[in-house]
C-alpha cells in the first residue's frame, strides 16, 4: 500500500511544502512550493510575516493537489502567536533574533535560577528560549492561549488547538522528566494557567483540514514539529554510535540518548535535552551555523544561488587560519556580519579577512571547529561512542563544510539526506498510516532511498588542534 502525504517545513530564511509518495519501500519526495521567509521590523521590534507564510502554506497545499493522505507542520522552535478569548491573533509573532529579552533574563533568574531551571527543563541557555520571550511579552494579559508556530499554523488550518510535544520541549516551560508542563516553573514566572493549550504526541491526529484550505476534510497529523526533531527522526542512521549535525540556518550537533542528562557540567557545557520522538532526547547544543553566510550575503547583496561559486572560492584559501567562535553574541542579530567578523579577528589579534572568499573560509573553518568542540564534549558528557557524524539539512550539500567537519572531527561525515527535516515530518505521518512500522525502518528507508556522499579525514589534525587551542583563548579572555 501506498499514499501521497504533504509535510510543511519552515525554515527561518525559507519555507516549502513537499509531497511524498511512501510504502513498499518508497519515498518519493517532491517539492511543490519553495518560498522565502522574510522578516519585517516594524516600529523596531523584528517581526515574522505570519500572514505571508499563511498563504504560502495554503498555496502549497493547493500545489500539492488532491488525493493526499495528511499533512504535517513542522517549523523552527521557541517562537508563538498569542490567541485572545475570540481566537484572534493578538500581534504579530515576534521574532527570536530581536533583542527584547536581553532586559528581562536577570528577572527570570531572580524568580527561578538557572540550576533549577536546567534541573526541571533540561534545556541549554538561549537568550530567546520561549520562558524569556514571554517574560517581555507586552500583550500577555489579553492572552487566552499561547501557540507555537507550527500549531498556530495548525489552528488556522483546522480550527483546533494543541501543543505538539517536541516543540513544547524549547519553551523551557516543559518539564524533561514528565514530559508534561512544568506547573513549578510555569507558576514561578506568573504565566496565567491555561495560556498553554493540552501537549499532543508526534503521530497524534490534530484535525481536519477546513473548506477554506482547499482540501477539505484532509487530516493533519502532529509530527515532530519542532524543525530539528524531524531532522534527528530522519538521520539515516543502521546503529547506535552516530552523532548528528543538523546544518541549516544554525548546526545543531549532538547526539540521541535515551535519558537526559541534567548534571551541573551539562548545564555549564550548555547542552540542551530537548524532546525526540519516541522518548528520545536530543542532547545537543546550537552552534551559530549557515546564518553567518547567509547573513554576510544578504550584506554583499548576493542571492542565494551565489552560494556555490562564494563557497568554491572558498575553497581555494588556505585554512584554517583566522577562526571565531560562531556563537559570540555580536553575530546573533541581523546586521553587517562581515564587518563583525573581522571585528572580531582584529579584536583577537588574527589576520582580518580581506576578500569574501576569506570571509566565507573563516566561517567555515570556524563552524567546523564548533562541530569538532561540541562533539567532543557531547561524547564526553553522554558516554556515547561516535564512529560517525551524520550531517543532514541543506548544509549537506555544501561539500567544503562537509569535508572540514570531517578533517576538524577526525570523524568520517555522512552528508544528506539535504531534506531530512521534510523526511522526518513525512516519515511521522507515513507511520501514523501504518505505512512504516518504527523509528528504525524509517531510518533504514531513508539510508536505502535518499542520495548521501561520504566524506573521511583528509589532513593532519595539528592545524585543527592549534586553532582549537587558540579559539579557548580568546573566549576565555
Ligand atoms: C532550527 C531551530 C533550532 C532552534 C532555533 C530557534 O531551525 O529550530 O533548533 O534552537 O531554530
Amino acid at each position: 500500500m501506498t499514499a501521497r502525504i504533504a509535510a510543511v517545513d519552515l525554515g527561518a530564511t525559507s519555507g516549502r511544502v513537499i509531497t511524498a509518495r511512501v510504502g513498499d519501500g518508497l519515498l518519493d519526495l517532491t517539492e511543490v512550493h519553495r518560498f522565502p521567509n522574510r522578516p519585517v521590523e516594524v516600529s523596531g521590534t523584528l517581526h515574522w510575516d505570519i500572514l505571508g507564510l499563511y498563504r504560502d502554506v495554503l498555496d502549497g497545499l493547493a500545489q500539492a493537489g488532491t488525493g493526499i493522505s495528511s499533512v504535517g507542520i513542522d517549523s523552527w522552535a521557541v517562537d508563538y502567536g498569542l490567541l485572545d478569548a475570540s481566537g484572534a491573533l493578538l500581534g504579530n509573532p515576534v521574532h527570536y533574533r530581536d533583542d527584547r529579552t536581553e532586559a528581562v533574563i536577570d528577572d527570570v533568574h531572580a524568580k527561578i535560577s538557572p540550576e533549577r531551571l536546567y534541573a526541571v527543563n533540561g534545556l541549554q541557555f538561549l537568550p530567546f528560549n520561549t520562558l524569556y520571550q514571554l517574560a517581555a511579552e507586552r500583550l500577555l494579559d489579553r492572552a487566552e492561549t499561547m501557540l507555537l508556530i507550527p500549531d498556530l499554523l495548525a489552528y488556522w488550518l483546522t480550527g483546533e488547538r494543541g501543543a505538539e510535544a517536541t516543540n513544547a520541549s524549547t519553551t523551557g516551560l516543559y518539564d524533561a522528566s514528565t514530559g508534561a508542563w512544568s506547573a513549578e516553573v510555569v507558576g514561578a514566572l506568573g504565566i496565567p494557567a491555561g495560556l498553554l493549550p493540552e501537549l499532543r504526541q508526534p503521530g497524534s491526529p490534530s484535525g481536519l483540514l477546513k473548506a477554506a484550505t482547499g482540501l477539505p476534510g484532509v487530516p493533519l497529523t502532529a509530527v515532530a514539529s519542532h524543525d530539528t526533531a524531524s531532522a534527528v527522526a530522519a538521520v539515516p542512521a543502521t546503529d547506535a554510535n552516530f552523532a548528528y549535525i543538523s546544518c541549516g540556518t544554525w548546526s545543531l550537533a549532538g547526539v540521541e540518548l535515551p535519558a537526559p542528562i541534567r548534571t551541573e557540567a551539562s548545564r555549564t557545557a550548555n547542552f540542551t535535552n530537548e524532546a525526540g520522538v519516541d522518548g528520545t532526547v536530543r542532547y545537543l547544543r546550537n552552534v551559530m551555523g549557515m546564518w553567518l553566510v547567509s547573513e554576510s550575503m544578504r550584506v554583499w547583496g548576493m542571492p542565494s544561488s551565489e552560494l556555490p561559486a562564494l563557497l568554491a572560492a572558498a575553497a581555494e584559501v588556505p585554512g584554517p587560519r583566522s577562526v571565531v567562535d560562531p556563537n559570540d553574541p555580536s553575530f546573533m542579530q541581523p546586521g553587517d556580519m562581515p564587518s563583525r567578523i573581522a571585528a572580531y579577528c582584529s579584536r583577537t589579534g588574527q589576520a582580518v579577512p580581506g576578500t569574501r572568499a576569506e570571509t566565507v573560509r573563516c566561517i567555515m573553518d570556524s563552524l567546523a571547529l564548533a562541530h569538532r568542540a561540541v562533539l567532543r564534549e557531547a561524547a564526553a558528557l553522554s558516554g556515547r561512542r561516535i564512529d560517525a557524524v551524520h550531517l543532514v539539512g541543506g548544509g549537506s550539500r555544501n561539500a567544503l563544510l562537509c569535508q572540514l567537519t570531517a578533517d576538524a572531527t577526525g570523524l568520517p561525515v555522512i552528508a544528506g539526506p539535504a531534506e531530512a527535516t521534510a523526511l522526518g515530518n513525512i516519515g511521522m505521518q507515513a507511520r501514523a498510516l501504518g505505512l512504516i512500522p518504527d523509528l528504525p525502518s524509517l531510518r533504514a528507508l531513508i539510508a536505502e532511498t535518499q542520495p548521501l556522499a561520504r566524506y573521511f579525514p583528509s589532513t593532519p589534525e595539528t592545524p585543527w588542534l592549534d586553532a582549537a587551542s587558540r579559539l579557548e583563548s580568546f573566549t576565555t579572555v
